[in-house]
């Protein structure tokens, strides 16, 4: 995370399109990975190119975002949201966390369910294209959001800050071949391919850093 943007590299997906099929379709897969998320690296990229931006490392420019372009919050964000969504995605997902990351879910949320029922409606709510999230704030408590476009959590634009360990990309290109208008079958069909072992990591990982 500390690497410089001019020295990001576009991300293997670490499995086949149809891995995640039949909750994620191999053609949205396919678009979603070579060509959006392509073109959020690639115009990032030719958006720092030859400036001062190129050097800062992707993390802080992330955390300062307010003071640069649009189109680096826009492609930064693009490219950071969705290289973090393919990690969170496995064909032997599904079922619930385990360890500090459950306890965590029900110290703050009361059960896995309820949890599970406020990050859908985050998601199912956001209106237009976004993000749903769970972070890890810098109290180390865990807290729900959403962000319209590319932005996130790390982000100095948006209302709840923190380190994402979880995101769920409700953009209608990464559902509408298969659900069309509705989203919210797409977000029940999320909760069968999320990894949990990864954001158990993330949620480790995040936790010691504070
Ligand atoms: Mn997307």
């Amino acid at each position: 995370m500390s690497t410089l943007v001019k020295d990001l590299s576009f991300p293997e997906l670490g499995y086949s399109y149809s891995a995640l099929e039949p909750h994620i379709d191999a053609m949205t897969m396919e678009i979603h990975y070579t060509r959006h998320h392509k073109a959020y690296y690639d115009n990032l990229q030719n958006a720092v190119k030859g400036t001062e931006m190129a050097d800062v490392p992707f993390l802080e420019l992330l955390k300062n975002i307010s003071r640069y372009p649009m189109a680096v919050r826009n492609n930064g964000g693009g490219h950071f949201n969705h290289e973090l969504f393919w990690t969170l995605l496995s064909s032997n997902g599904g079922g619930m966390p385990q360890g500090a990351l459950l306890d965590a879910i029900v110290k703050k949320y009361n059960s896995f369910d309820e949890f599970k029922e406020k990050f859908s409606d985050a998601a199912k709510t956001r209106f237009g294209s976004g993000w749903a999230w769970l972070m890890v704030k810098s109290d180390g408590s865990l807290a729900i959001s959403s962000t319209p476009n590319q932005d996130n959590p790390y982000m100095d634009v948006v209302e709840c800050r923190g380190i994402p360990v979880m995101g769920l990309d409700v953009w209608e290109h990464a559902y509408y071949l298969k659900y069309q208008n509705k989203r919210p079958d797409y977000v029940a069909a999320y909760w069968n391919v999320i990894d949990w072992k990864q954001v158990e990591k993330y949620y480790s990982d995040a936790i010691k850093s504070l």
